[in-house]
């Protein structure tokens, strides 16, 4: 008998090593895990449909985690290092056009087919910095991240070489897993090497992302998110427990009818340790709050009208206010409406929103970064001519970039 480990059990394999690995640096993480389980035995125990969205096992298992890279070498080889865990890129992110700008262009890595979602759904938000907008970066600041990053090494080049080989073989065997894995997840630690102080500042002074992207020579998981049945039920709970969570829950508003996409809230993580290098070269101890804990729930997938309609309710003041002018109260009306998707047309089988939404991402962002740098987003004067776009994204990567809406066209009729 093959004892070979197969793809999907690679990513529930490193998902699970993120996992712990996080809880260890980031404890309160712990809390939110448990919290989110409590209120999910309680919703599924409280509603006889709760399931609907998903097996109490998947969504128990189910994590997002968010990465951050700073050129398209590093966005390539980390679209390398997925692709051995069933993670394809998905959708296009360009957070420099929300309504609080940031200087990153995005995608999501996930699994893409419906049985290999349903045995686990490990998705990866990753960011890559745009050092080409003028906007945001001087030519001289651009440049001297670019020289920066282009002399780090991320990723040791065997764990990506591993990692293709894997991908086109489909799997590996145990003992080849369980080390390709361990280094996969290490590669994402936080690092306790010092931080030039001085280069951290000048970067951080332009943006706090742009800081904690090539001010360090490192990446590192920025948050791993459980998904709750219930998150305004999990927001009181966590508050409760005396945690601070942020005051808003990102997203749709909380809706008597079918609940769509995708709401997501977060608590600050607690300052870090981390060491610095001054310019004489003394090494000192110091603190910084990058990391945070986010929570999501999700909801039913909006097809293009639905989308629509969801942009139009929020851009109003409160969306909650106007919500039944642009959405019906039941998933009935919803699919005969053609605003969602759902299995073979069938309202009692929705199909769960894969993705993210780019104002609550940007926002996300926002809320947790070490300072506030909305005042001086945009410092550098130049106007906009990189060329940023998703299929200048997929040519770096040599990677499909996939149409989220074509993925769920495809759920919904399988
Ligand atoms: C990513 C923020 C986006 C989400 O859930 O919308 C995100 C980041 O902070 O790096 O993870
Ligand atoms: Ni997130």
């Amino acid at each position: 008998m093959s004892k070979r480990v197969e793809t999907w059990q690679l990513r529930a394999q490193f998902a699970a090593g993120l996992s712990q690995m996080y809880g260890a640096e980031v404890p309160a993480y712990h809390t939110l895990v448990e919290v989110t389980a409590e209120v999910n035995r309680a919703f599924v125990g409280a509603h006889s449909e709760a399931q609907r969205l998903g097996t109490l096992e998947r969504v128990t298992a189910e994590r997002h985690g968010a990465i951050r890279v700073g050129n398209t070498a590093e966005l390539a080889q980390v679209a390398d290092l997925f692709s051995a865990f069933g993670m394809y890129p998905v959708g296009y992110y360009d957070l420099r056009e929300a309504a609080s700008p940031v200087p990153v262009v995005s995608t999501a890595f996930r699994p893409v087919e419906r049985d290999t979602l349903e045995r686990n759904p490990f998705r990866v938000f990753t960011s890559m910095l745009a050092t080409a907008d003028r906007r945001f970066f001087s030519a001289d600041l651009g440049d001297r991240v670019q020289r920066f990053l282009a002399q780090r090494r991320l990723f040791d080049p065997a764990l990506i070489t591993r990692a293709q080989q894997i991908a086109t073989a489909g799997g590996c065997s145990p003992e080849v897993a369980d080390e390709f894995v361990a280094a996969a997840v290490s590669a994402f630690a936080l690092s306790s090497e010092p931080i030039d102080r001085t280069w951290y500042q000048e970067l951080a002074a332009v943006s706090a992302v742009a800081a904690d992207i090539a001010g360090v020579t490192t990446t590192h998981i920025n948050h791993l998110t459980p998904r709750v049945l219930d998150i305004d039920e999990l927001h009181r709970a966590m508050t409760a427990r005396g945690i601070t969570m942020i005051d808003d829950i990102q997203g749709p508003p909380r809706t008597n009818g079918p609940q769509v996409l995708l709401r997501q809230t977060s608590f600050r993580a607690l300052a870090e340790p981390r060491r610095f290098r001054a310019t004489d070269g003394s090494v000192t101890k110091g603190t910084l709050r990058v990391r945070f804990g986010e929570v999501e729930q999700r909801g039913v997938a909006l097809t293009p009208l639905g989308r629509q309609r969801f942009d139009a309710a929020m851009s109003e003041p409160d969306p909650a206010a106007v919500w039944e002018q642009h959405f019906p109260a039941t998933d009935e009306q919803m699919a005969a409406a053609g605003l969602a998707y759902y299995c073979g047309g069938d309202p009692a089988k929705p199909v769960v929103y894969e993705d993210f939404l780019p104002a609550s991402a940007a926002g996300i962002f926002r809320s947790n970064l070490e300072s506030d740098t909305a005042a001086s987003d945009r410092r550098a004067d130049g106007s906009d001519d990189s060329d940023y776009s998703q299929q200048w994204m997929a040519g770096q990567i040599g990677h499909h970039i996939h149409d989220p809406y074509e993925l769920y066209e495809k759920v919904a009729c399988s």
